[in-house]
């Protein structure tokens, strides 16, 4: 039962993080996004709200309802998280190499704008 509960506990902080991680990445900046979980769109995390998003997590973790997460359970939730992290990080450097390709085209065609110039 304690090891439930602190797989549990794990799983809560790690599923918290990502909204704290993102606030300080983006310090000074106003950010216009939803925040995950802001139900009434205060830009605030109330301890319900969080709660209910824990709840929601649980229950998602929680494969065969018997309200509790078995080992299997946890492992199968990490994979799945680290399979989505894994094809998140793809997009983004699949974007991030998309991006560098059109500045690099836009300066070989002012590069060329330039010499035809001459
Ligand atoms: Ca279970």
């Amino acid at each position: 039962m304690k090891k439930t509960l602190m797989l549990t506990a794990a799983f809560l902080m790690f599923q918290a993080a990502p909204v704290l991680a993102e606030d300080a990445a983006h310090d000074g900046k106003k950010m216009e996004r939803e925040i995950p979980g802001d139900t009434n769109g205060d830009g605030l995390i109330s301890e319900s709200e969080f709660m209910a998003r824990a709840k929601e997590r649980f229950s998602s973790i929680d494969t065969n309802n018997d309200g509790k997460l078995s080992r299997e359970e946890a492992k199968s939730a990490h994979e799945k998280k680290r399979a989505e992290m894994k094809e998140k990080k793809e997009e983004w450097k699949e974007k991030r190499e998309a991006k560098k390709a059109e500045m690099e085209a836009k300066r070989e065609a002012k590069k060329a704008e330039r010499e035809a110039a001459e």
